[in-house]
């Protein structure tokens, strides 16, 4: 078998996504998410320009020698960049290695380990009152676990908080939006938030929070201890995680499990992190890291340390690259949590998918392969539109991580 065909496909169903489609000289066709949001032209050019072309004539069953060669031939490693044109080729290639096997993907990555994938979704409000309200609908929606984000006073616009439907966030349609951000009023103010979430849906409730890589180690630390007594299921992107040695202070001053990763994409930007026991649950997405391949080898180095998947899986990983992790989440033993946006319903007509969302768990379904089929004509109809994520600027101007 020959790959006698690779497409580049952006799509802006509500938003932009980047799909590789791969064709075989026996006419099958096999799928990859390339989407990094903001920066989705940057993927394009890469697989169009420098990809592609090493691609056509291969032998599509030969994943780990063709992942080896796109990510050792290029000289120039990891990046965002790189590693979502290289995940796109793997996934691509192992949707046709399963199709090729008529078996669904997870069957190819040792069978399933448990019936279904529990996720967690987002609820978010200006206020707490809005909050809360957004956390019972993420309930009446099945979710199990719910992340929960709100604005802080005397701020104007915060990460994690928009109004209008839950799974349409916004990626700003033209250049970046400005939004403000304050450090002690958000330490001041997240407590106070969590007590009310608590004293509203009781101690049981999975409740997970994104800091968004906005604190210092000290501050984190402060933050974590004290959000202790709200027992988080997880405490995410407490500070920024270049610096994995800045997590030693974090974790010596609380036990508030700690996540970290979607920002990763390679095995060696969690080496302290998972060997020093710094992180609980490690967040990279199949679509950043490089693939199915890695992002499997991530997680079997990580079990050693007990540290836990929880694959990054908002509304800006398309359906394709939302299948591939479903199928690793349901094979690997270590399985800690899928991050599950959804998306929305013309996005779902865009990418038609096998995996099904009931009582707050996920199920990649039995279709072979990946289990999505990609209707380009419709994605033709939404072209790609240049977004871009908003940036955080401090009260004097400063900017700062968003
Ligand atoms: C966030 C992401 O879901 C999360 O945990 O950190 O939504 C992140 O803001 C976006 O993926 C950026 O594109
Ligand atoms: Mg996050």
């Amino acid at each position: 078998m020959r790959i006698v065909a690779a497409d580049v496909v952006v799509t802006s169903p509500g938003r932009n996504f980047v799909t590789l489609k791969l064709t075989t000289d026996e006419g099958l066709t096999g799928l990859g998410d390339a989407t990094l949001n903001g920066r989705e032209q940057a993927v394009v050019a890469y697989l169009r320009e420098h990809v592609v072309p090493l691609l056509l004539g291969t032998d599509p069953h030969r994943i780990e020698d063709t992942w080896q060669s796109l990510y050792r031939g290029a000289y120039w490693r990891r990046g965002p960049v790189t590693m979502a044109a290289i995940a796109a080729v793997d996934v691509a290639l192992w949707d046709l290695k399963a199709k090729v096997a008529g078996l669904p993907l997870y069957q190819l990555l040792g069978g399933a380990s448990r019936e279904r994938v529990r996720t967690y979704g987002h609820a978010n409000g200006r206020d707490v009152p809005e909050l809360l309200d957004s956390v019972r609908a993420r309930r009446a929606e099945g979710y199990q676990a719910v992340r929960v984000q709100t604005g802080v006073p005397g701020l104007q616009t915060v990460y994690g908080v928009h109004t209008g439907e839950a799974i349409a966030r916004p990626t700003h349609r033209a250049l970046p939006l400005v939004e403000d951000w304050d450090t002690p009023a958000y330490l001041r103010h997240l407590p106070t938030v969590l007590e009310a979430v608590r004293h509203e849906f009781g101690p049981e409730l999975p409740l997970l929070h994104d800091a968004h890589h906005r604190l210092t180690p000290v501050q984190a630390a402060k933050l974590g201890k004290d959000v202790e007594r709200y027992d988080l299921f997880w405490l995410e992107d407490c500070t920024p995680a270049e610096n994995q040695e800045g997590f030693r202070t974090v974790r010596r001053h609380t036990t508030t499990p700690l996540a970290v990763g979607e920002v990763f994409n390679a095995v060696v930007d969690y080496q302290t992190l998972i060997t020093e026991q710094l992180i609980d649950y490690a967040r990279s997405a199949v679509t950043h890291f490089g693939g199915i391949s890695p992002l499997k080898k991530l997680f079997d180095f990580a079990a050693m340390y007990q540290v836990k998947s929880a694959v990054h899986g908002p509304e800006d990983i398309s359906p394709v690259g939302t299948a591939a992790a479903i199928h690793l989440d349901l094979a690997i033993h270590n399985f800690g949590i899928q991050e599950y946006s959804g998306h929305t319903d013309l996005t779902n007509e865009v990418f038609r998918h096998a995996y099904t969302f009931t009582d707050g768990h996920l199920h990649p379904g039995d279709a072979p392969g990946i289990g999505v089929e990609f209707d380009e004509e419709l994605a033709a109809a939404h072209p790609y539109e240049a977004a871009y994520l908003p940036v955080n600027r401090l009260a004097d101007g400063t900017v700062h991580d968003w």
